[in-house]
């Protein structure tokens, strides 16, 4: 394994960045023999690490045995294949280790179109990249386009094709998800999505929660198709909660668009559970990212409960490092506070509805009954100009039924 980085950013960062590359590792079903770490002042653009660093890989591949070196950091098509002949070994970038990993573990049809679709996506560049630098090589000019540029044209046109398809198939069965995401919109079911960095303790959480056995395990990224279940909630409303993918540091954007199904199922929750392991020393840095990605995924005006578990591993002055609100400390195995979680579910949906009044001019009175489909409507009057309604309204049947509330500038 080796960590690179330049001599400008954070040797500490470097550091727990190569540690979680070596669970990866172990993750994908590797070995680890043997980490090294170098800082430059500038990448490599031939090798991406530096010349006498590779000599000094190439000696510890001999002697270990390793039959992979992985780099923690993305590699171009030409560093690539540059350090796989200079070390006799296949060599691996961060993305497409997770994207290994990924493709070792999906399991369901929409997993494993998402996670080709990511590879390809991967690929593409790479590819390119590759050949241009063979083309290079061979001096460019007259004679050196002609079959290698066709080949390449044709490889290209090949994962165009496929990326094509797949994106297709992807929505077929996207469409049909989003049509039980509807129906649980009319039965005004109030549902939660668990985020949360890899290992947190996210499936241990739902199982805790639903009285489920959906797998856990202490591994990054077991989980990679999300899994609904009822939760239920003492005195409050049925609920449904859904545990999916873990995030990581370097997520591959690759994988963010291909998972973008997935990551939609959070999307579209009411409410937001994001469990924080309040035992891992790298507690602080995992919630910047995960909330980074929160903040990238449009996701921040959510009501967020921040959960942090695992309290039964970790030592009691952790809890005085936490600033997030609202936020609970839980142990999803030992159940120590999770009757306190449920009871900030339920307060958190209760805030969540709040009643409006809608005003539909004549020319949209139809739409009354598609309202009616999705919440209840608790007053109806007619007037001359049209209807107004009273809802009960949850902010995502807010946004999209925006344009016929009465705000203050129309009522003026
Ligand atoms: N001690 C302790 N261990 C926990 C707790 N919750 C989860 N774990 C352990 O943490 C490991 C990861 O748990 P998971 O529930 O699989 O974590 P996850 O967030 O779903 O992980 P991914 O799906 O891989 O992203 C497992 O070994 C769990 O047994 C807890 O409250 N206390
Ligand atoms: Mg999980």
């Amino acid at each position: 394994m080796i960590g690179v980085g330049l001599k400008s950013e954070s040797f500490v960062d470097l550091k727990e960045s190569l540690a979680e590359l070596e669970e990866l590792a172990h993750a994908a079903g590797g070995e680890v023999v043997g980490s090294l770490a170098q800082t430059l002042p500038q990448f490599n653009p031939a090798t991406l690490i530096g010349t006498g660093k590779v000599d000094e890989v190439k000696e510890l591949v001999t002697e270990s045995g390793a039959s992979v070196v992985i780099i923690d950091h993305h590699l171009s098509g030409i560093q690539g294949r540059n350090l796989e002949k200079e070390w006799g070994v296949r060599v691996l970038d961060r993305n497409q280790l997770i994207l290994d990993i990924f493709a070792q573990r999906a399991q369901t049809y929409e997993g494993k179109l998402q996670v080709e679709l990511a590879q390809m996506l991967d690929q593409l560049p790479r590819m390119v990249d590759a050949w241009m630098g063979s083309l290079s090589r061979q001096g460019g000019g007259i004679g050196t386009r002609g079959p290698g540029e066709t080949a390449l044209e044709m490889d290209r046109r090949r994962i165009r094709d496929r990326v094509k398809q797949i994106r297709k198939q992807l929505d077929n069965v996207r469409s049909n998800r989003s049509q039980h995401r509807a129906a649980r919109k009319r039965n005004q079911v109030p549902s939660f999505a668990i985020i949360g960095y890899t290992n947190s303790g996210k499936s241990t959480l739902l199982n805790t929660l639903t009285k489920s056995q959906v797998l856990a395990k202490n591994q990054v990224f077991a989980t990679l198709d999300p899994t609904t279940r009822k939760v239920h909630l003492p005195e409050g409303p049925g609920a449904v909660l859904t545990d999916t993918v873990g995030f990581i540091r370097k997520l591959p954007p690759q994988l963010i668009e291909a998972f973008k199904a997935t990551l939609e199922e959070s999307a579209e929750a009411d409410v937001l559970i994001h469990v924080v392991d309040l035992s891992s020393q790298q507690m602080q840095t995992q919630m910047e990212i995960v909330n980074q990605l929160i903040k990238e995924f449009g996701w921040d005006h959510k009501p967020i409960i921040s959960v942090f578990n695992k309290v039964d591993r970790a030592a009691f002055e952790k809890q005085f490092q936490v600033k997030a609100f609202p936020r609970v400390f839980v142990s999803a195995i030992t159940g120590e506070g999770i009757e306190r979680l449920k009871r900030m579910m339920i307060e958190s949906v209760q805030q969540l509805h709040s009643e409006v009044e809608l005003f539909f001019p004549k020319s949209e009175e139809h739409r009354i009954f598609e309202l009616g489909r999705e919440t209840q409507i608790t007053r109806r009057e007619s007037a001359s100009s049209g209807t107004i309604c009273t809802a009960h309204m949850t902010p995502s049947l807010l946004s999209r039924w925006r344009d016929f509330l009465v705000t203050a500038e129309s009522v003026g």
